[in-house]
């Protein structure tokens, strides 16, 4: 196939993780279908087009309409504040482009079933980027051997700090409106899709989310407040179908985390550990061993041998934050590739969203509630 021409709508945070997997992909995976960073739209002129200019994008937009009629783009590219994710999606995929969107998949659960039932003639994409740290990915590996055995118990947590910061300016991540919800949605979602990867589906949540700091301060208003109608932060008590018992904590107000996303696994005859704020590594425990030699072991992922991901560094040679949106695109270039879509698909994305949605049920309603999975 001859290269992809990419248009990216969205030039915030996000526009910059993905831009850069767009312009590094093609270096370490040169056996992949190219992509060509065609054009990237967005509203506010000046921000565009230093994100344009920065890394590498050929045109700029204004209209994500305009980009979507035109016939040389073959891959959209969502990384708009949340509440746009559907509209956008769904006028992409009926005008038959490829696509991949930032997480949470959308605003709420109708959107994202929608999203779906849209786009299932299209290559879809979710970009939960934290699949692909190696330590995550080697993980997933012992799983499936069974090296710890049945999980008991996984414990996981998402913890921000920036909650309480009253220089932060006031952005869409602060309304429902324009974010769905705040935690749940931005970190929780990030959880969720990890756990499901690892252990399968998530049969039933029961939940708390607070909101700490109703009003704060407007950096950009002295004297002024705004106020804000999403969760600071969320605890989730979870039931898998495999009977594995879950609990899942994200919060903006974690002080002393800046992004520390983390899962532990228990299992019969072991345990796993992961922290992003130390990506490289995975904690495991066995207890199959001698008694006195059964502490748990911290070990450097990637490890050598077929562990090893020979596309990016040498064993050995830390690899980052944006190293995951990398193999991200990679995975999903070699998915079109071999006609078998990466994961996660949209559908994914709606498993995940599922599970949001009866998090917020449930700590409305104050009790257990199920999926549906
Ligand atoms: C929020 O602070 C945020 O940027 C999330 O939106 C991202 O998904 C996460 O990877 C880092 O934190």
């Amino acid at each position: 196939m001859s290269a992809l021409n990419v248009a990216l709508i969205g030039y915030g945070f996000m526009g910059k993780a993905h831009s850069n997997a767009y312009a590094q992909v093609g270096h370490f995976f040169p056996q992949l279908t190219k992509v060509r960073r065609k054009v990237v739209c967005g509203r506010g002129h000046a921000g565009l087009q230093a994100l344009a200019h920065a890394w590498g994008w050929e045109e700029t937009e204004t209209d994500w309409r305009r980009v979507i009629e035109r016939s040389d783009v073959d891959v959209v590219d969502v990384c708009t504040p949340n509440y746009l994710h559907a509209e956008i999606a769904i006028a992409a995929a009926e005008a038959g482009k490829m696509v991949l969107c930032e997480k949470p998949l959308a605003n709420t659960l109708a959107e994202a079933e929608a999203m779906v039932a849209a786009a299932a003639g299209v290559p879809t994409f979710v970009w939960f980027n934290y699949r692909r740290v190696p330590a995550v990915e080697f993980a997933a590996r012992l799983l499936a051997q069974e090296r710890i055995g049945r999980v008991y118990q996984y414990r996981s947590q998402y913890l921000q700090q920036w909650g309480p910061d009253p220089n932060r300016p006031n952005n869409w991540k602060m309304s429902k409106r324009t974010a769905g919800s705040g935690v749940n949605g931005d970190l929780n979602s990030h959880l969720l899709d990890m756990a499901m990867m690892l252990l399968g589906p998530i049969r039933e949540v029961s939940a708390t989310m607070e909101t700490f700091l109703p009003e704060k301060p407007d950096p950009s208003k002295p004297g002024q407040t705004y106020r804000i109608d999403i969760d600071d932060a969320v605890l989730v008590q979870a039931r898998f179908a495999s009977g594995t018992l879950g609990s899942f904590e994200a919060s903006r107000f974690a002080t002393g985390f800046q992004n520390d996303n983390s899962f532990v696994a228990h299992g019969e005859s072991g345990m796993l550990e992961f922290h992003f704020e130390d990506l490289n590594h995975l904690t495991y425990a066995d207890m199959s061993g001698e008694p006195d030699l059964r502490g748990r072991r911290k070990v450097l992922a990637p490890a050598t041998g077929p562990q090893a991901n020979p596309h990016f560094w040498k064993p050995g040679h830390p690899i980052g934050y944006e190293h995951t949106f990398i193999k991200s695109l990679a995975d999903f270039l070699a998915g079109i590739d071999v006609g078998e879509p990466a994961r996660p698909t949209f559908e994914d994305g709606l498993a995940v969203q599922r599970v949001l949605d009866a998090v917020e049920r449930s700590a409305r309603e104050r009790r257990w509630i199920e999926t549906g999975a």
